[in-house]
């Protein structure tokens, strides 16, 4: 493909900006973002706090390229790594072109979107509000959401959504080009995401633990990839290594599982999400350590890139 030169793309209306993807935990940030980039870039799970860090995802069409910015999701913190995540979103929302915010139409409006709903308000961008998991919920008790939540800002539209089955997510993207300004591309073309493969392959691995665990355990794990090496002849196997952290003793076995199960079905499903993502052939060696109370510490934060 021929690159587009900086004056061609200006004459053709070509359009760039940054657009911050916040919301309640669980709200489905995460699914609409992989929906809008067409693949993986962000991990999802039905646990709350999945996301933990700034991911941009990266949208590049003929009309323009988007930036989106998926960030964790707004609650109240307890621990430091918590601190961060919301420093994180709070950064988030400045220096954007755009806030899309959403809100999970299919649960009742409670105390954690009134705090969101207060938080947009001290945004200086516009603020489209997304509507989602409409595929949850009876068409007759959207509109008296909408009314509802039409008078408690001036947002820039509010859409009607379903991340998971993609619906109205043109609509939402019509919007969102609307609202960028005329500039050139502020990522190579070809890009995704601005997180590396390393990252993502720890990330993947994290998901598979949230799919399997439960009460504390998706909360209090992370996951560091130690070793990576690449083989000289592209054929085989790219060999990696990763650690998943716990708190506490007692949490080790279960993450580990019954003769070695839990661990290995974790190792299994994330391998091959990682060999899809590299296109390349994976041997992953997944090891447990117990790092009590890491959630305070901020050198493992910092090793964790969980920052701010
Ligand atoms: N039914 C339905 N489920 C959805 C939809 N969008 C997301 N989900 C589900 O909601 C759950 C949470 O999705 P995520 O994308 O991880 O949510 P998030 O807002 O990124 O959550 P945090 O990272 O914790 O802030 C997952 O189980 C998704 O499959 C939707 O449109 N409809
Ligand atoms: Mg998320």
């Amino acid at each position: 493909m021929v690159e587009a030169t900086e004056t061609e793309r200006a004459q053709h209306g070509f359009r760039s900006g940054t657009v911050a993807l916040v919301g309640r935990p669980n709200a489905g940030k995460s699914t609409l973002l992989n929906r809008l980039i067409g693949t993986k870039v962000s991990i999802v799970s039905d646990k709350p706090q999945t996301t933990r860090h700034r991911i941009r995802g990266i949208l590049t069409e003929d009309r323009g390229q988007v930036v989106f910015v998926d960030t964790p999701g707004v609650h109240r913190p307890h621990y430091r790594m918590n601190r961060r995540m919301m420093n994180v979103t709070r950064q988030a929302l400045e220096d954007v072109d755009l806030v899309a915010a959403m809100i999970d139409a299919s649960e009742p409006l409670g105390r954690g979107t009134e705090f969101l709903l207060q938080m947009l308000q001290r945004v200086s961008a516009p603020v489209i509000l997304l509507l989602n998991k409409v595929d949850r919920i009876a068409k007759p008790k959207l509109l008296p959401l909408i009314d509802r939540l039409r008078k408690v800002d001036e947002f820039a539209a509010i859409i009607p959504i379903s991340a998971l089955k993609g619906a109205n997510s043109d609509a939402f993207l019509e919007v969102v080009f609307e609202y960028l300004p005329p500039g050139p591309p502020l990522f190579p073309e070809d890009d995704l995401t601005d997180r590396s493969v390393r990252f993502m392959a720890a990330e993947l691995v994290r998901e598979q633990l949230l799919h399997r665990t439960r009460e504390e355990l998706p909360y209090t794990t992370a996951v560091t990839v130690d070793y990576w090496k690449e083989p000289q002849d592209p054929k085989r196997q790219i060999e990696i290594a990763a650690t998943i952290y716990v708190e506490r003793d007692s949490q080790k076995p279960i993450v580990i599982g019954k003769g070695g199960k839990l661990l290995k079905q974790v190792g299994t499903a994330a391998r091959g999400e990682i060999e899809r993502l590299l296109g390349q052939r994976v041997h992953l060696q997944l090891w447990v350590k117990v790092r009590p109370d890491w959630r305070q510490k901020a050198r493992i934060l910092d090793e964790l890139e969980i920052t701010l």
